[in-house]
């Protein structure tokens, strides 16, 4: 059995948008937890067994999955017929993983600190910082590729460009970037789990 737990319109919402891109939301037991939000609201949840109290968190017969890009990984190759993950032996399989553990060890990491006006030389060392992370990103585009593994859309697309999806003033400059932020979004199973957690949040 797989239970997702979610919290309408945070990290959550890209697993909710890759279960519906993948067709396997039939398989997988929603749960709407609370969380401690940046403006004050909400509070950690009892009901979700996440060892920090966070979302994504994904359960699969007992076993718990956490952070976004695992959950990612976990679930595409989980519905491998979906096509959103390339399988063991593909030749896109290395990017794939290589861009899934770049989201987390350095494009997060390196946003949050900058927005948080942090700078130290050790990180700067260790993971660089905004231009290089930027220039990392735009040299993917380069030979006008669509999708970072190329011609296929990929989970990898869907994590990498979320941060500028909420954060749109700090997408990267070049225009085949941009262009790929603005395709990522307009994919349907996207604006639905958008258009999901928005009414979720009205109501
Ligand atoms: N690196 C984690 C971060 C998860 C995370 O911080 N999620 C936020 C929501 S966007 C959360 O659950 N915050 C509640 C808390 O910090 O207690 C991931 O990507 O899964």
């Amino acid at each position: 059995m797989l239970t997702f737990y979610h919290s309408p319109q945070t990290r959550s919402t890209r697993i909710l948008a890759l279960l519906r891109d993948l067709g396997a939301l039939e398989h997988v037991t929603v749960k709407t937890v609370t969380i401690p939000r940046q403006d004050g609201s909400g509070q950690r949840d009892p009901a979700n067994p996440h060892p920090e109290g966070k979302v994504p968190l994904l359960d699969h017969d007992g076993t718990l999955i956490w952070e976004t890009t695992a959950i990612a990984l976990y679930l595409t190759d989980l519905f491998p017929e979906a096509g959103l993950g390339p399988r063991i032996g593909e030749p896109e399989r290395g990017a794939y993983l290589s861009w899934l553990a770049w989201y987390g060890a350095v494009l997060e990491p390196v946003y949050i600190l900058h927005n948080a006006g942090l700078s130290h030389p050790w990180v700067t060392a260790a993971i660089r910082g905004v231009p290089e992370a930027a220039e990392r990103l735009t040299a993917a585009f380069a030979d006008g590729r669509p999708w970072l593994l190329g011609e296929s859309y990929s989970a990898a697309d869907l994590i990498l460009h979320s941060p500028f999806a909420f954060f749109p003033d700090s997408a990267p400059e070049d225009a085949r970037v941009r262009d790929w932020i603005a395709r990522c979004m307009a994919r349907p199973a996207y604006r639905w789990a958008w258009e999901r957690d928005a009414a979720a949040l009205a109501a």
